[in-house]
């Protein structure tokens, strides 16, 4: 089978780092070679277009892609027709409404009548809409977040991350409207040999997510608390006990949930677990 999967990724900016990394993960690597639009991927039957941000949901709408990474943002922005197959757990940040640090924002109504400053206008203009606010839109592609202190905006609604750039422009957030994070979308008609090469493409992701998302852990327990031990560390089926060399104690390994991990430390180390190492897993496949 020659059947190749065309994926359209960001060619420079702040999705390619986590694209690259990711597709890294997956056993995916691309050399650009002197060409920069196009890329050839080794590892998987893989063509890859290097693209603005902005052209990937076109693309995969017209099938030049076949699938494609971006940020969520992006997608609900240009409003094409194509599925979103999954979060991808990188490039996050969120949509959010700012002000003029010394306005005295009331609530949503506050922005009746007012100038919003945005690169997403589609977005704005749904949520204005579904919150019935008839405001004015204006449409910036760069630097929004400058309108208010040049008297061009009396609200802006951008991308915010670490809310670095409000507090230097002396705005502050006053309503997120949504969060986004890099995801994967994918042409909606898809043949069945794509179709099966997206499905390969999932299944390493979905064990590169799993394993970022959990830790593997060792530690030594007395024999007389192990089911208590146990009951904190299901693991994947059931966690792996071995005999240690002294009497009454044993070995248990086990996977834990990166979101739960302080709280399951906290309660193995009161059941009287010793020694627990955390290691970084690779892959997890279920
Ligand atoms: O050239 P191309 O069109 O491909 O890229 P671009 O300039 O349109 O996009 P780029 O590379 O800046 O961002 C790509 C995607 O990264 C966005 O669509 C988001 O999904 C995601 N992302 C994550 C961000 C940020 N974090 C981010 N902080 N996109 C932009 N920003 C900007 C934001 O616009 C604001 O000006 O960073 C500033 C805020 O950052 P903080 O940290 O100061 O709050
Ligand atoms: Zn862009």
């Amino acid at each position: 089978m020659n059947t190749k999967i065309t994926l359209a990724i960001q060619k420079s900016g702040r999705l390619n780092e986590g694209t690259i990394e990711l597709l890294n993960r997956c056993g995916i690597k691309i050399s650009n070679g002197n060409n920069h639009l196009k890329a050839l991927a080794e590892g998987f039957p893989m063509e890859v277009l290097l693209l603005r941000d902005d052209d990937i949901p076109q693309y995969v709408a017209d099938g030049v892609a076949d699938i494609g990474i971006l940020g969520y943002n992006e997608v609900l922005e240009k409003g094409k027709d194509i599925e979103v197959i999954r979060e991808l757990g990188f490039s996050r940040c969120r949509l959010s409404i700012a002000v003029p640090r010394d306005v005295n924002y009331s609530g949503r109504q506050w922005l009746s009548g007012k100038r919003i400053a945005t690169s997403y206008p589609e977005i704005l203009k749904k949520f204005l809409n579904q919150n019935a606010i008839d405001a004015d839109i204006h449409t910036i592609s760069g630097s929004v977040e400058i309108t208010p202190g040049i008297g061009m905006a009396d609200a802006i609604f951008e991308i915010v991350s670490s809310g670095g750039t409000l507090l230097s422009n002396n705005l502050k957030e006053v309503d997120v409207i949504m969060k986004s994070e890099a995801v994967l979308v994918a042409n909606k008609n898809l043949d069945e040999q794509k179709s099966e090469l997206l499905k390969k493409l999932e299944f390493r992701i979905e064990a590169v997510r799993k394993a970022q998302r959990n830790k593997y852990i060792l530690l030594n327990a007395p024999k007389d608390k192990l089911n208590q031990i146990i009951s904190l560390i299901p693991g994947m089926k059931s966690p792996t006990v071995l005999p240690l060399a002294i009497e009454g104690w044993c070995s248990l390994h086990s996977v834990v949930n990166e979101d739960d991990f302080w709280e399951v430390i906290g309660r193995l180390k009161d059941a009287g677990a010793e020694g627990i190492l955390v290691v970084p897993i690779e892959k997890m496949v279920i």
